[in-house]
């Protein structure tokens, strides 16, 4: 069972008025016939997007997921949805509505996904905070709060000052987080935080908008637009293309002077209508330079090496576990459900305490597993219950469990060792958990009898004889504070058991990466490899290129990654949008990561494979 975390907020009472009122101005009539040219301008540097590599741009539900009602645990927000690019959900009576874009994770649990522990925010590159927003009616404040680590409010956080929302008006609200707070730790206090939460009200029962959050090193990106002078506009106002939302983007703008230098850092990706209006409407001109397109940067996740590309257990054993077969289930109990389509669907009711009805899926394991030589445990699940957000603390809870030879010497004898608790979100998520870690590869609990006195970690256990994931801890019936609970319903696509991904020197590697963007809107990429990611372009990666065949034959060089990318089967795994062959031949032995230094006009981005490969 998960302990409850604590979490108090009140939120900020100072008064920062983001806007001062102004005269609403005279109205002209829009227009001109001849359509200008849109102007492409670079996106800004944002830490969603170069470090999560997702930004917060409300596309999925796992944007704002984490964390959603204290996981659980106390109703702040209702009617949450996310469609269309936006977030949307309103107060409840306890005037404390919230969200994390950066959630650290559980204490005292496996650390997975995209949480900030695994993903902390450098503070003094990233400080500038944009949140497009309307909030309904007037006197309500919204404001950040960040936070060290798991801990949350019983470690150091600091919250900004609240900040009045406007009558349902749609604006980018900016805060610079290196001003003081309003309370707790400055943002420039520490070098990292763990966690950034949003209130978008501080009133019971608004309902609010968010279209995306940013956060940016501040670096300006201006644009200049220019429009008839006109005394009668004051403010720039942006359309996102596709959509009637008009978003205040920038007051204190002299209207006749007919031109000015916006700042589009705040600004998401895509294209805008940009239009000249008052700060309290929208608008009585256009630009008369047309669209402004925000350019998206490129985003690349590697697919070999990752940490599904090296030597993976079950396959290496003759039995993928895809759950395309109902033998990659030795067992399963205390679920109904089962594999079909390949996947494992399983429902498990909420059950007794402590820990549910401690539904098991034992996967197929014909040979011993060596802990030390297979490192990372992936899987792709999806979970739902009946409400949009997720409980850890009621159960939202998976276990890795393993058995070793007991200590009685019988030979049918075994003892058990438990993980800690692996958190999960709802929707479909990959979680990648590192067993190699200290933290992860120690037992928080073990079967009583058969076990030695010390008990050995994963990377030190071996031969181990069986596996066993436990879907949950479903005791939402009982305990949860908010809900009567139900059941939680869990399909799991695949499981892998994987070692470090090797190259021997000397042979070709295929590096594989994904594109948020088509492969033919890269203007320049190049690969390097490094032992330090904070060092990408240590070494440049030369290309393999095939040596010359005799005649007309060509030498067929065989895929040497082990089943990921494109090919056949029923699992979801992430698809090669370009290749590179690494020439291995020049490099010494060592363990490295694959970086990409990556330009899509005008943006170049430089990213890092999360997991290593070893050239031996
Ligand atoms: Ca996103
Ligand atoms: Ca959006
Ligand atoms: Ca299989
Ligand atoms: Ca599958």
């Amino acid at each position: 069972m998960m302990k409850r975390i604590g979490y108090l907020l009140a939120i900020g009472l100072a008064c920062v008025h983001l806007l001062a009122p102004l005269p609403v101005g005279a109205t002209s009539a829009v227009g001109s016939p001849a359509t200008p040219a849109a102007t492409l301008v670079a996106e800004s540097k944002d830490f969603a997007t170069q470090v999560l590599r997702d930004p917060w741009d409300m596309n999925s539900f796992s944007d704002i997921s984490l964390y959603l009602n204290r996981s659980g645990q106390a109703y702040d927000t209702q009617n949450i949805d996310v469609s269309n690019g936006v977030f949307s959900a309103q107060s409840t009576n306890t005037a404390d509505t919230n969200f994390s874009v950066l959630f650290p994770g559980y204490e005292d649990t496996i650390k997975t996904g995209k949480q900030g522990a695994l993903f902390p925010i450098d503070a003094a590159t990233y400080r500038c905070l944009y949140v497009a927003m309307q909030v309904e009616g007037s006197g309500s404040q919204a404001q950040a709060i960040w936070y060290e680590d798991d801990r949350l409010n019983n470690a150091t956080f600091g919250a900004s000052q609240g900040q009045f929302t406007a009558d349902s008006r749609w604006i980018v609200y900016y805060w610079d987080l290196t001003q003081a707070p309003l309370y707790g730790t400055s943002w420039a206090s520490r070098p990292a935080w763990q966690g950034l939460r949003i209130d978008p009200s501080n009133q019971a029962n608004r309902h609010y908008a968010v279209d995306w959050v940013r956060l940016t090193n501040c670096a300006a990106v201006n644009h200049t637009v220019t429009w008839s002078p006109n005394a009668g506009v004051n403010a720039i106002w942006v359309r996102p293309s596709g959509t009637t939302r008009d978003i205040l983007a920038k007051v204190g703008v002299s209207g006749s002077a007919g031109s000015t230098q916006f700042d589009v850092q705040g600004l998401q990706p895509g294209t805008y209508t940009v239009r000249l209006g008052t700060t309290t409407s929208c608008c009585s001109l256009n630009a008369s330079n047309g669209d402004l397109i925000i350019n998206q940067a490129p985003t690349v996740e590697f697919i070999t090496p990752s940490f599904i590309s090296g030597a993976d257990y079950a396959t290496q054993s003759g039995n993928r576990w895809d759950f395309a077969d109902a033998a990659d289930m030795a067992t399963g109990i205390n679920f109904s459900g089962g594999i079909g389509g390949g996947l494992l669907d399983t429902v498990t009711q909420p059950g007794p305490l402590p820990a549910g009805y401690d539904a098991q899926v034992w996967l197929n394991s014909p040979t011993d597993i060596s802990g030390s030589q297979y490192r990372y445990l992936v899987f792709r699940m999806y979970a739902e219950w009946p409400y949009p957000w997720s409980n850890v603390t009621d159960g939202m809870v998976a276990r890795w469990i393993w058995s070793v030879p007991g200590v009685s010497g019988q030979p049918t004898h075994r003892c058990y060792l438990v993980s800690h608790d692996i958190p999960f979100d709802i929707g479909w998520q990959t979680y990648v958990v590192d067993l190699h870690d200290a933290f992860n590869s120690r037992p928080e609990d073990s079967s009583v009898i058969d076990c030695p006195g010390q008990l050995p970690t994963w990377a030190n256990s071996g031969p181990i004889k069986d596996l066993r994931f436990d879907l949950n801890e479903n005791v939402t019936g009982i305990t949860d504070p908010i809900t009567d609970g139900g059941p939680f319903h869990q399909q799991l696509d695949w499981f892998r058991l994987t070692a470090p991904d090797r190259v021997q020197r000397g042979a070709p590697y295929q590096v594989q990466i994904e594109l948020n963007r088509p492969s033919g809107d890269v203007s320049s990429i190049s690969y390097y490899y490094t032992t330090n990611r904070s060092n990408p372009t240590q070494s440049a990666a030369q290309r393999w290129t095939p040596p010359a065949a005799p005649g007309n034959r060509r030498i067929f060089v065989p895929l040497l990654a082990n089943g990921v990318g494109a090919f056949g089967g029923t699992d979801t795994l992430p698809q090669s949008d370009l290749t590179f062959w690494w020439n291995t031949g020049g490099v010494s032995p060592n363990t490295y990561y694959i970086c990409a230094v990556v330009s899509i006009s005008p943006n170049t981005v430089t990213y890092c494979s999360a997991a290593p490969i070893v050239v031996y």
